[in-house]
């Protein structure tokens, strides 16, 4: 059980999922089952297949977010995601290479974080069409807190929107 102090803690993240070796589907949904162990899925996208962005030469992505609630500082929830990537078998390898699973934090209440380690919000979910459209499907009000834009403002405007098909609508 949660005390009412517990809950004054909770802080609101949005993660993003990716993945494009092996069972993607299955990949994603098993990241969901390990998260929502650890914080609370409260809300998730859709499924979509998107066009590799960044190394194109490797078999296109299945991409999601999520919403969950969490008790985890922001360096504690990083902890989490990557334990549960490690867990479901990614291996270290080149930047934007392919993966059986990819966690990313997008937004972590307001908070700005700029480190060596993390940022948040994402910094490149701005121009991230698999990021924003599905994004854009849970939470179209949200307002970036660095650049003051809904997040239906910057599905909107972004490039690349033809890369990114709807896949699967039943998810959770
Ligand atoms: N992730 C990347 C680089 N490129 N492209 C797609 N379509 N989906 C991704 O999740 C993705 C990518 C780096 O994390
Ligand atoms: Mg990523
Ligand atoms: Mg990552």
């Amino acid at each position: 059980m949660l005390s009412s102090e517990d809950i004054a803690k909770m802080a609101i993240s949005y993660l993003g999922l990716g993945s494009n070796i092996g069972e993607r589907e299955i990949n994603l949904l098993k990241a969901l089952s390990l998260i929502n162990q650890e914080s609370r899925l409260i809300k998730t996208s859709s499924i979509y297949e998107t066009k590799p962005i960044g190394y194109e030469k490797q078999s296109s992505f299945l991409n999601m977010v999520c919403q969950v609630s969490t008790k985890l500082k922001p360096v504690d929830l990083l902890r989490s995601i990557k334990q549960i990537e490690k867990i479901l078998g990614r291996k270290p390898s080149f930047r934007n290479a392919p993966r059986i699973i990819d966690i990313d934090i997008l937004f972590y209440d307001n908070i700005i974080i700029n480190t060596k380690k993390l940022a948040i919000p994402h910094p490149r979910l701005v121009e991230r069409a698999f990021v924003l459209i599905p994004l854009a499907e849970i939470t179209p009000k949200l307002v970036h807190p660095e650049l003051g834009r809904s997040i239906a403002e910057l599905a909107h405007k972004i490039s690349g929107q033809e890369g990114v098909r709807l896949f699967n609508k039943e998810v959770y």
